[in-house]
This record gives structure tokens, C-alpha cells and sequence, in this order.
């Protein structure tokens, strides 16, 4: 029988089976836009542009490596940090022994934005989110016990890169390893910064150069290291389908690659060392496919600057699993969703792996969270027989199906971003970020529908919840890296930090590669807020303007009884208060989070709320005072960073402080169950954890401001 034929029969067969539904009822689309069928077979591969590809060699859909994990399987390097260097440099340790083979450093909000441990605007944010680091001081004292000519550190640093970088090559220099033995990341990545992950500093023109500083410098000072983890996870994590994340990372490494040549280095020089991030969440086969997809385009991409060295258009890649499709209901079921993640992670050929703890939407790991969110890879290394063979999906007919419709998709946008004239001109559009959104606010609207099943949120409930450990960074941590910044301050030789600074500044100013003038700096004991500072008094810092996009939660929704009682409710409102409900959103300390706020912004507006949206990085004092201002019925705080207990706090104060105790406060965001009461008790009126329905949230909002 030929295939036609055969896939006839198929057909009939698979018609009788479904007694009288349409087979056309299984094909479903995608939020890529794919439809996806219910079978594929041999025809699906008719002019595959990459048939009889071989791993290790172009286009590398089928892996980077000729041998893949069969020759060495990737790095198991969880991303890591909290409180002190010195708690984080023994969790490390205690890590490494246990077979985690790679470090990833994770920093607090105030290194990532530049601001000194003491600085009044980060009082909230010290050691919360990852390991304060002030000083090259810090730093060793992180890497203390760790040989750095031997191990492979990735740190994520963007906005803050360079006196981190540079103080990562001086406690380098003073354990006695010269530059060109440092093996490890830094990912550099300003672009996406802008677009999602809010850890800029200065405006996206200089940024560029300080990415590309470091490009200039690492090729020729640090060989073995990655100069930028060209980062699509944190796209996902704001919303992104896979084929968003796939295209506007490979255009910002394009815009990338641009810089580097625009500022006269040769292709070769820098390209090998452009390595990848990718997010995988619950979308088993795509992630996989996505993978594949994005190591042919990038060779596509690359081919266009004539590299000799094969390596230059061979896309390596770290991953991380989802976060964003972590539970707190149920949170034990989070470890299933991880291990699927991971499957396909490997199984789309990963260099190297970040696996998430269960307990991801209530805070940081926990040891026992940890050791189970490791043991997740271990495991799959180690018993489950998957790394013996390379590329063991290549040739399944869906698999290849997939990852060409993700090919041709991706090429669609990347496309766009190319007439829009690359992706740092499509950023300042606005395109990106708002195609970004709309997914992520369709995706929500779905969830709330329960259209897609979260198991344990909108289906399968658990009624009684039990309690689980909860990792806690004290408050007093601050006072700590303030102490030490003072002792910093007093041994340190004054004149040379000085000289130092204005070095950095006249570099700034003028010409020369940035980080080769910062390392001197950090030497000289300058510190990360110093060195930030320099800097600044040239480049200024940015500010984003805060955009909504409108209609889209609604239009997922369509005709639906819970849109239209919430419209009634705040029509009510409007007529006994003669004004809508107004409620200001904001976003306290350096918590750059703002998946959330955004959806919750939109769907409320689409409510019938008059919304406000503050501007990020605000200070308890700011947002109070715009909300008085604005004469808001209630204000909504958004913490996803742990800076909760201290800012809102602080900013009932400054409401009382303004005689607008009137207005009520709102948490939403990773609160653990624990805080609920203790929020409860400042004075907040109600606390939305992550998986509340957003028109549940509303309305309960509503039944606040009713009675009031
Ligand atoms: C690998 N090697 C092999 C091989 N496989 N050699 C022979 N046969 C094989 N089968 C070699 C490689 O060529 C390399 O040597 C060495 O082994 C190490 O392999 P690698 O594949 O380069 O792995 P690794 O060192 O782990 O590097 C992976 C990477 C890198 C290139 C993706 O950039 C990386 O580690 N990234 C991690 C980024 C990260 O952790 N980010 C966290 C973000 S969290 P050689 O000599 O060729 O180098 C975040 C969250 C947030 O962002 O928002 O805060
Ligand atoms: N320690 C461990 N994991 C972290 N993540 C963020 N910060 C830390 C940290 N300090 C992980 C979480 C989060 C993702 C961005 O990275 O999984 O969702």
C-alpha cells in the first residue's frame, strides 16, 4: 500500500473510532497559532530543509555536540543566592557535594540595579531575592573554598554588570587565577531587560555599549568565557509562546552580534562565546521543538556574517523550567510539572539546566526544595538511560513537523522586527513588549475560564491546603552589609577609590573599553553602588514609560456572566459614589516583576476600574503620594521580590502620615500563607496569592470598597 493509501485507511479507521465526531475536531491550534493534528506520518516530512542532519554539524538542529550527553551530559547548575555571601557561598558548597555540577549566581535587587546595600531606595530588597554583593569584599567571600580556575560560574547580571564582573575577575586575581583560566557566564543581556526583566540602569544607548565593552574585552582577556546569555526565559515567564521567546531572542543575539562588529571586532572573536537561556514550560513537545528550531535559525541567522569557525553559528544553551507554572495550591505537584520540564529540556539537547523548587510561588528554596529540585536532573542523568543516545526525537514525524512550524513562524516575526529596523528600534516601538502582553493576558483569561487546566488551581482543588516550610531572609541582613560597607569604607585608601571613579566617569564620558576601567576600581575597594554611580553621572538612569494595552483580557473572555456581573458592580459604584472605582497599581523597591500588574492593569480597566499605573521601582513614600493625588479609592500593591513586609508597612505609614487612611491596601504576588495574617494586622484588606482568578480578586476588591 503506498502512503496515500495508507494514510486513508487511517483515516477511516480513526473516523469509525470517533462514532460520528469530525476527525477535523482533534485538530487544535496552539497560542502559537500551530494547529496541531491529531496524527503525523511520513509525509509531514516532505521537504524538511534539514533532512539527514547530524548533530555536531550545521545546521546543528540536532544538537551542538557529535556526541551529546552520550560524550558528556550538560551541567546540572541550579541558580542560587539569598541573604549574605557568606550563607549563599555555604549553600554552594553544601550543593557541589551533593552533584550539582556548575555554579549560578542569583544577586539581590540592589546589585542588579546598581544601589549599595545602604542606599534609602532598597530597603525592602537586601538579600531578598539573591546574595547581596557590595564589594569585591563580598565576592570572595562568595567564592570562598571554590577554585574559579575549576569551576564554571554563570552569574546573572545585567544591569549592574560591570563592577560584578569585574569584581568576579579581582577575587579571581587574588585567589591567584589570571583571566584567561575563568570558565563561566555572565549574561549581559540589557535588551530583554528593557522588555521584561526591569533591571536596567542606564537608558538602552550606553547599555549597548557596555554589552559589547565586554564582548571586546573577554575575547581577548578571557577566552574560555561566555561574554552573554542571550536570555528568552524571562519572555516566557512575562507570557511569551514559544514562538515569541524563539524570535526576540534570537533578534536581540542578532542586535548583538551587530554591536560587536559595529564596534570592530572580527565575527570569530566573539560568536563562539555568544551562548543562549531559554524557558521551558508545560508544552512538552514544543519546548523540545523550539530548541531544535532555534539552533537552525540562529545558524540561518549567523550565516549572513561569513564566520569560519563553525562555532560562531552553533547556538548553546542554558535552560531553566518554568517558574511562572509553578502552583502554590498543591504545591507538591509541582515536581511532576518540573520533571516534564526537564524532559524537555533534554530532550531539545540543553547544554546545561536549571530545574525549579516546588515551593517557587512562596519564596526561594529551601534545602530540602533544593535537593529535590536537583535531584530532578540527577535523576534523569543518572537512572533514567535518556543520555545514551543523541537527539532520540530526530526523525519523529511530529517532532520534525513542529520544529518547522516553529522555524517558519519564527522567521515571520523576525521578519517584523527586521522592518521595524532590529530589535533595539522594535523595543522602542513598543512592539515586542505589547505582543508579549496580549499573549500573557490571553493565556490568563483562558486560565480563568478554565479552558486550560492548572491542576489544583482551576481544577482538582485541594479544600485544606497544608502548610509548608517557607525559606526566610531576616530583616537584619541590611544592617549586616551596612556594617561591612562602613568597615569597607574606613580601611580602604580614599584618594586611589577617587581616582579610580573619575577614571571610570572620564571613560564614560569619552573612549575606552568600560570594564577594563572598572576592574582597577574594584580593586581599589570601590563599591558596586560607586562604580554604578560613576557611570551614571553620564549616562543618566532610565525610566521606562509605563504602557497598557486594553481590550485583550475582555476579548479572550467574550460573552461571559462573571465579566458582565463585575461591569454591573463597578456601574453601581459609579452611581452611589459618582465616580468609577479608582485604584492605583503599583510596584514597591526593585521588584521588576510585572507579568502580574500588567494583567491585573488591563482586566481591571476592562472591568470598569479607573486604573492608575505607577511607574516602577517606586518608594513607599512616592506611591502614597501619587495615590493621594489621585484620589484613589484603593491601592494595589504587586510584590513578587519579598519586600513586602517592610514596604507596605511603610507605606500604610505614609498614607496615615497624608490623612488617607481612607484609602485601602491591597497585596497581591508571592506572599507565603504565613504573612497573610501579619499583613492582615498592618492593616491590608485583603491578600491575592498566585493563582487567584483576576475577576475573583476584583470582586472581592469591590466587596471592600462597597461596604466602605
Ligand atoms: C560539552 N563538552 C563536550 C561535550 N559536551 N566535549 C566533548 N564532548 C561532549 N559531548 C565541552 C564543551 O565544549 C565545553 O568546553 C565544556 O565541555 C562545558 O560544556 P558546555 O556545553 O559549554 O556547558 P557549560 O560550561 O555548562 O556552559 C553552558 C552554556 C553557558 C554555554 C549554556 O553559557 C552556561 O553555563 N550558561 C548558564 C547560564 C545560567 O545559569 N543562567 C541563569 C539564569 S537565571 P569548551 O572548552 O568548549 O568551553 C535567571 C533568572 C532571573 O536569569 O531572572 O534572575
Ligand atoms: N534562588 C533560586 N532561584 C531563584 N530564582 C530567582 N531567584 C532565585 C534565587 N535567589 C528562580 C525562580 C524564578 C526564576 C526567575 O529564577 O525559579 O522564577
Amino acid at each position: 500500500m503506498d502512503s496515500g493509501k495508507r494514510l486513508e485507511a487511517w483515516r477511516k479507521l480513526a473516523e469509525k473510532e470517533l462514532r460520528g465526531r469530525s476527525l477535523e475536531e482533534l485538530t487544535r491550534t496552539t497560542p502559537e497559532g500551530i494547529s496541531i493534528k491529531p496524527l503525523y506520518s511520513e509525509e509531514d516530512l516532505e521537504g524538511l530543509e534539514w533532512a539527514g542532519a547530524m548533530p555536531g554539524l550545521p545546521p546543528y538542529v540536532r544538537g551542538p555536540k557529535a556526541t551529546m550527553y552520550a560524550g558528556r551530559p550538560w551541567t546540572i547548575r541550579q541558580y542560587a543566592g539569598f541573604s549574605t555571601a557568606k550563607e549563599s557561598n555555604a549553600f554552594y558548597r553544601r550543593n557541589l557535594a551533593a552533584g550539582q555540577k556548575g555554579l549560578s549566581v542569583a544577586f539581590d535587587l540592589a546589585t542588579h540595579r546598581g544601589y549599595d546595600s545602604d542606599h534609602p531606595r532598597v530597603s525592602g530588597d537586601v538579600g531578598k531575592a539573591g546574595v547581596a554583593v557590595d564589594s569585591v569584599e563580598d565576592m570572595k567571600v562568595l567564592f570562598d573554598g571554590i577554585p574559579l580556575d575549576a569551576m564554571s560560574v554563570s552569574m546573572t547580571m545585567n544591569g549592574a554588570v560591570l563592577p560584578v564582573l569585574a569584581g568576579y575577575i579581582v577575587a579571581a586575581e587574588e585567589q591567584g587565577v589570571p583571566h584567561d583560566k575563568l570558565t563561566g557566564t555572565i549574561q549581559n543581556d540589557i535588551l530583554k531587560e528593557y522588555l521584561t526583566r526591569n533591571t536596567y540602569i542606564y537608558p538602552p544607548a550606553p547599555s549597548m555599549r557596555i554589552v559589547s565593552d565586554i564582548i571586546g574585552f573577554c575575547s581577548g582577556e578571557m577566552p574560555r568565557y561566555n561574554t552573554v546569555s542571550i536570555s528568552g526565559y524571562h519572555m516566557m515567564e512575562a507570557g511569551a509562546d514559544s514562538v515569541l521567546q524563539c524570535a526576540f531572542t534570537l533578534a536581540d543575539g542578532l542586535e548583538y552580534v551587530k554591536a560587536a562588529l559595529d564596534a570592530g571586532l572580527d565575527v570569530d572573536a566573539f560568536a563562539p562565546r555568544l551562548s543562549f537561556f531559554f524557558g521551558i514550560g508545560m508544552n512538552f513537545f514544543m519546548e523540545i521543538a523550539m530548541l531544535r528550531a532555534a539552533r537552525f535559525l540562529w545558524a540561518e541567522i549567523m550565516a549572513r556574517f561569513n564566520p569560519k569557525d563553525p562555532r560562531s553559528s552553533m547556538l548553546r544553551t542554558h535552560c531553566q523550567t518554568s517558574g511562572w507554572s509553578l502552583t502554590r495550591q498543591d504545591p507538591y505537584t509541582n515536581i511532576i510539572r518540573t520533571t516534564l520540564e526537564c524532559m524537555s529540556a533534554v530532550l531539545g539537547g540543553t547544554q546545561s539546566l536549571h530545574t525549579n523548587a516546588f515551593d517557587e510561588a512562596v519564596g526561594l528554596p529551601t534545602e530540602l526544595s533544593a535537593r529535590v529540585a536537583r535531584n530532578t536532573q540527577i535523576v534523569v542523568q543518572e537512572e533514567s538511560g535518556v543520555c545514551g543516545v543523541v537527539d532520540p526525537l530526530g526523525g519523529s514525524y511530529y517532532v520534525e513537523s513542529l520544529t518547522r512550524e516553529i522555524v517558519e513562524k519564527v522567521r515571520g516575526v523576525l521578519a517584523e522586527v527586521e522592518a521595524l529596523g532590529g530589535m533595539a528600534r522594535a523595543i522602542e516601538s513598543g512592539m515586542p513588549k505589547m505582543r508579549i502582553e496580549e499573549a500573557s493576558a490571553r493565556r490568563q483569561a483562558r486560565i480563568d475560564q478554565g479552558l486550560d487546566v492548572i491542576v489544583g488551581v482551576n481544577r482538582y482543588q485541594v479544600e485544606e491546603e497544608e502548610e509548608m516550610e517557607v525559606l526566610d531572609v531576616p530583616a537584619a541582613i541590611r544592617e549586616e552589609q551596612v556594617r561591612g560597607l562602613l568597615e569597607l569604607r574606613e580601611k580602604r585608601d580614599p584618594a586611589e577609590v577617587d581616582r579610580c571613579l573619575a577614571a571610570i566617569t572620564r571613560c564614560a564620558e569619552g573612549e575606552g573599553n568600560l570594564l577594563e576601567a572598572v576592574i582597577p576600581a574594584m580593586r581599589a575597594r570601590a563599591t558596586v553602588g560607586e562604580v554604578s554611580e560613576a557611570m551614571e553621572k553620564i549616562f543618566g538612569r532610565f525610566t521606562a514609560t509605563t504602557r497598557c494595552i486594553s481590550g485583550v483580557y475582555a476579548g479572550e473572555m467574550g460573552d461571559n456572566g462573571t465579566m458582565a456581573t463585575l461591569r454591573d458592580r463597578t456601574d453601581a459604584f459609579a452611581e452611589r459614589n459618582g465616580r468609577r472605582p479608582r485604584i492605583l497599581l503599583t510596584k514597591m523597591g526593585q521588584d521588576g516583576h510585572d507579568r502580574g500588574i500588567k494583567i491585573i492593569a488591563t482586566a481591571y480597566a476592562d472591568f470598569g476600574f479607573d486604573v492608575d499605573l505607577s511607574p516602577m521601582f517606586q518608594t513607599p513614600e512616592e506611591a502614597a503620594k501619587m495615590a493621594v493625588e489621585n484620589d484613589v479609592h484603593a491601592i494595589g500593591v504587586s510584590s513578587l521580590a519579598a519586600g513586602h513586609n517592610i514596604l507596605v508597612p511603610e507605606l500604610i505609614r505614609h498614607l496615615a502620615d497624608q490623612d488617607a487612611d481612607d484609602i485601602v491596601v491591597f497585596v497581591g504576588g508571592i506572599i507565603p500563607p504565613s504573612d497573610y495574617d501579619l499583613l492582615s494586622k498592618m492593616g491590608v484588606k485583603d491578600v491575592f496569592g498566585p493563582g487567584t482568578r483576576v475577576t475573583e480578586s476584583a470582586n472581592r476588591i469591590l466587596n471592600v470598597l462597597m461596604e466602605g
